[in-house]
């Protein structure tokens, strides 16, 4: 199953989103925006590198490198490092924040994801040798800076820093603020003089921070400078010291990748190992609000949680800090239409404010909008916690979002409309990471066609020839096998999140009393399975079994593609007869087709397992068998009984998942490769279309397709073939 063209539906928005970064490239960093933020900002810069490092190593290293030159003295990173060639158009510049020793800096910080965006490009780097130095020299800057948050931020030694303006925490006029802002007593008139200029960019008012914010954000700004900057006064007199949720994840995230990337060159990793734990276990314990059943920021004045309802609250799965009890209760609430449920089909994942929330709004900047930042953070967290439909859902609409409305700062949430700036740095380099991360297979262990360098099986293997285990006859096999299939599945497979327990299945009692039994197919009579369904949910089951079967046996470990030829060297005996993944699939399953890539058909002439063949195909079974691959179907255990019931219900989970994306502004649809290799099991292109059609939910992309099946345009997909293991 070669996928020469992987990426081929995205090269053009690949292309697009490269020359938004190249247009916002100024030689030393790339600015976030062309007009509207004509700096360096700090976490931009952070994700922009994330991007660069699939395709452009040395712009990468320089993204980080330039910021890094600014990293004040007490080891502090900047918010913004201004260029000096471009003053004038965005305010506060350095003459409001008089940083000390006349530096060209603003006087904050902002969540600190260097360490994660230097380990991306040391993992996608195409040069080692060179990514090894970066990260020698990076190390001491990232450690300086992690250092300056527990020294200066925690000064209680809570293992949580905090915040003190709300610049820092990359969300400015969050509703999370609004309590600890309205606290702040500010009188106008002492306020020193300013003019707003983020307003003169054409971006409507009532999509920025109100004035009322400003004013405060000014206040706190002036109580810096007149504190020269020293943390210790500026901690005893700031009206506003968070300890914020998201803020403290990027922290344990990147404290993790520092780690890491100390073992990676060598050093003494002790100090950071000693601050990932304090704050992993901190946001866990402290941050966590037994009684509202979610994480919410300390606010240092008032000594109290901030009773918060925004998408940061679910930044501890991005952490891993969460434990898996308290990801799963976050996960109901992120997955409910406070936050846009998966096929709920009005709206767009994730707003960043909870939609049932007074306050709402879907066009206002941090008060409602979905942000990509934020997705492809919570994406990541998700997968990590087994959350995949969930996950991919939110995959899906970083995708979509660029492709359909443009590659804009934030997105309505509920129309999908772009907002704020166009042409935003992170949005397109978001979008190039997950574009090679997700579709594409793992570079670093496959050759350029996707396979590993491993031999291929010379023979065929037979899994159910087990030293030990007789093949006597037994009563009701079929129905034996699908219940220990059954046990298997209920213990071991996610159907829900899509992933298989490799690891615990291989010793469970379970796991060997399905060998035993997979042992007497060898005396089976298959003529025994009379009804249509019983004999289609055996091979959908068994097809499913044995991948599994022989990923556990044959000790593959990131992609069935580690061995060339899987598909066709991996064998049951079923009586006299033996049957491959591919003579199942092709040959029983699809009525006796050919492999997309053969020229001849599964089976010859006088192939005796020519009788067992299905008499017509059901497209849906496509849906159903599943490949060990991250790309394929989640894996089930189909029951003859509610078969019908369940293939439907594969067909729409796969139908609604980023397999298939629906672009009306494009008149385009992208679809799995599944249906290009497929295609004669649907009928024809058009088929196609309206097997999707009857498998969407209804909606405004479901509306679009039912108007424009006859003209619409078909690009594919590539295919993530890395394994759909538990982590
Ligand atoms: C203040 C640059 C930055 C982002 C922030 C976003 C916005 C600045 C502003 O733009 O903030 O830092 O002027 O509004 O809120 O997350 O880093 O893209």
């Amino acid at each position: 199953m070669f996928d020469f063209f992987a990426e081929k539906g995205f090269r053009k928005y690949l292309k697009e989103a490269r020359r938004i970064l190249d247009v916002n490239w100024t030689g030393r960093y790339t600015k976030p925006s062309p007009s509207l933020y004509p700096h360096q900002w700090n976490w931009d810069s952070g994700f922009i590198a994330i991007g660069y490092a699939h395709y452009h190593q040395r712009r990468a290293m320089q993204e980080l490198r330039s910021l890094f030159e600014h990293q004040w003295e007490n080891g502090m990173v900047p918010q913004i490092a201004f260029n000096p060639d471009s003053l004038g158009h965005y305010f506060p510049e350095p003459d409001f924040w008089q940083a000390p020793d006349g530096r060209l800096t603003s006087g904050i910080t902002m969540p600190p994801l260097h360490a994660t965006a230097a380990l991306h490009i040391w993992e996608h780097a195409s040069d080692r040798g060179l990514a090894k130095e970066f990260l020698d020299e990076m190390f001491q800057h990232l450690m300086a800076l992690h250092r300056y948050f527990y020294h200066y931020r925690d000064p209680e030694r809570t293992g949580l820093v905090y915040i003190r303006h709300p610049w820092e925490s990359g969300l400015d006029n969050s509703p999370n603020w609004d309590g600890p802002l309205r606290n702040i007593e500010v009188d106008p008139r002492q306020l020193p003089p300013y003019e707003r200029k983020d307003l003169e960019h054409g971006i409507p008012a009532e999509q920025r921070p109100t004035d009322a914010d400003y004013d405060r954000y000014v206040y706190l700004v002036d109580l810096f400078r007149r504190h020269r900057y020293d943390e210790e006064r500026i901690y005893g007199e700031c009206p506003f010291l968070v300890q914020d949720v998201l803020f403290n994840s990027i922290l344990c995230r990147a404290g993790r990748d520092l780690v890491e990337i100390g073992t990676i060159i060598g050093k003494d990793t002790g100090e950071a190992e000693e601050w990932l734990e304090q704050t992993s276990s901190a946001i866990r314990e402290r941050l966590w609000s037994p009684e509202r059943a979610q994480f919410d920021p300390i606010d240092l004045v008032t000594g109290h949680q901030l009773e918060t309802a925004t998408a940061a609250s679910f930044m501890p799965l991005y952490s891993f800090s969460a434990t898996q009890e308290q990801a799963d209760i976050l996960y109901e609430r992120l997955n409910s239409v406070s936050f846009c449920a998966l096929h709920q089909g009005n709206c767009f994942t994730i707003p960043n404010f909870d939609m049932r929330q007074e306050g709402f709004d879907s066009r206002n900047y941090w008060r409602g909008p979905v942000w990509i930042n934020i997705n492809w953070m919570l994406s990541q967290g998700l997968q990590h916690y087994g959350f995949r439909q969930k996950s991919d859902s939110m995959k899906k609409d970083i995708i979509q979002l660029p492709v359909r409305f443009g590659f804009h700062e934030y997105f309505d949430s509920i129309t999908g409309r772009g907002y704020g700036s166009s042409g935003f740095s992170w949005t397109a380099a978001l979008f190039i990471d997950l574009i090679h991360d997700y579709f594409d297979a793992d570079k670093h262990r496959m050759n350029w066609a996707g396979w590993t360098e491993k031999e291929k099986l010379k023979d065929p293997v037979f899994l159910n020839e087990v030293p030990g285990l007789e093949p006597g006859q037994i009563d009701l096999l079929p129905s034996r096998l699908m219940t220990a299939m059954g046990d298997l599945r209920s213990t071991f497979f996610d159907a829900h999140r899509g992933i298989v327990d490799y690891r615990s299945l291989k010793d469970s009692p379970e796991y060997h009393a399905y060998l035993e039994l997979s042992a007497r197919l060898r005396t089976f009579d298959l003529n025994t399975l009379s009804r249509e369904a019983e004999r289609l949910a055996f091979w959908i089951n068994l097809y499913n079994t044995l991948v599994i079967h022989a990923i556990i046996e044959l000790d593959i470990t990131s992609s069935v593609r580690e061995i060339p030829n899987f598909f066709q060297a991996v064998h049951y005996r079923i009586g006299h007869l033996a049957f491959s993944l591919d003579d199942i699939e092709h040959g029983i399953l699809r009525s006796n087709a050919r492999h997309p890539h053969r020229l001849t058909r599964q089976f010859g002439k006088n192939d005796p397992r020519r009788v067992f063949m299905q008499d017509h195909v059901d497209p849906r079974v496509h849906f159903a068998l599943t490949c060990g691959s991250r790309s394929c179907a989640p894996i089930n255990y189909y029951d003859p009984g509610e078969l019908e019931e369940q293939l439907e219900e594969a067909a729409h989970q796969f139908v609604d998942s980023s397999e298939v994306v629906i672009l009306p502004e494009k008149n385009t649809v992208l679809l799995s490769p599944i249906f290009k290799w497929y295609v004669r099991d649907f009928g024809s292109r058009k088929n196609i279309l309206e097997f999707i059609l009857r498998h969407l939910h209804t909606g405004e992309e479901a509306d679009y397709l039912a108007a424009h099946i006859d003209t619409i345009r078909t690009e594919y997909l590539s295919y993530d073939w890395n394994l759909n293991r538990a982590l």
